[in-house]
């Protein structure tokens, strides 16, 4: 029991971003609030898959403000503050997708700004990345989107269970990992870039979720649609 206590809470979540070269406080306009909610979406039809949570009515207190065209880093950790990114068995890539805060994340509304998947010749993932760098990330905000309120989902995605198809045993699948974050944007973009629905951008058979990572494969296709 206790093995599976501590494996329940074993993977990643959302902990700070930094705006303007700032590290915020931890949760500080994260969506939902952390905590409880460490645990892999592994059913793509969820709406868990939106930000790792059904109930998009708890918003975050916050909204950060930053400029169109600058960065974020966000940072993921496995338990808090200190500790590792995520275990080194995670092995995948990182998806960084936006939408505009009044949706609430329902409809065709994301676009993708942000992917790293494999780097074949290194043999790195974006995870080993992700473990290098302390679980921090850094992401442009596109200079030329209108300014607005938005959502930042930040997504992970572990493939170490997925050489078989989510249902095909108890842990077989994917684990996906994503968290949003509340922006306000600034700047004097003009933008409305269009968007995808999540859930329903990804298929649990589709090859950038059904893949062996120590098969043969020479290619990884990162899931999602074409970067915005
Ligand atoms: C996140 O912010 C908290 C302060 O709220 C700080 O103690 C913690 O070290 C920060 N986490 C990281 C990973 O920098
Ligand atoms: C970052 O700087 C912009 C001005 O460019 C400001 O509007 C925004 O509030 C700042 N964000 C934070 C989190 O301090
Ligand atoms: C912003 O982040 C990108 C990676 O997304 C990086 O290539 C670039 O150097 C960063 N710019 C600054 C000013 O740090
Ligand atoms: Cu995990």
């Amino acid at each position: 029991l206790v093995c599976f206590a501590l494996m329940a809470n074993a993977h990643t979540y959302l902990t700070n971003l930094t705006i303007n070269g700032t590290l915020l406080d931890e949760g500080k306009c994260i969506r939902p609030p952390w905590e409880n909610e460490n645990f892999p979406v592994k059913d793509v039809t969820s709406k868990d898959l939106l930000c790792r949570t059904k109930s998009m009515t708890v918003a975050s207190a916050d909204i950060c403000g930053i400029q169109a065209g600058s960065n974020i880093t966000v940072d993921l950790h496995e338990s808090g503050p200190g500790s590792r990114a995520l275990s080194e068995s995670h092995r995948g890539p990182c998806i960084v997708y936006m939408a505009p805060l009044d949706s609430n994340g329902d409809g065709p509304v994301w676009f993708k700004i942000y992917e790293d998947g494999w780097d074949k010749a290194a043999d790195t993932w974006c995870v080993n990345t992700l473990i290098a760098n302390k679980g921090k990330l850094e992401v442009t905000i596109p200079r030329d989107i209108a300014p607005g309120n938005y959502l930042l989902r930040t997504e992970v995605i572990a493939l170490h269970e997925a050489n078989r198809v989510y249902g095909a045993d108890e842990s077989a699948g994917a684990e996906l990992f994503p968290n949003c974050a509340q922006l306000a944007v600034y700047g004097t973009g003009t933008v409305h870039p269009s968007g995808v629905n999540i859930p329903g951008i990804y298929d649990k058979t589709q090859p950038g979720l059904h893949y062996d990572l120590w098969g043969d494969s020479t290619t990884y296709e990162i899931p999602g649609p074409t970067l915005y």
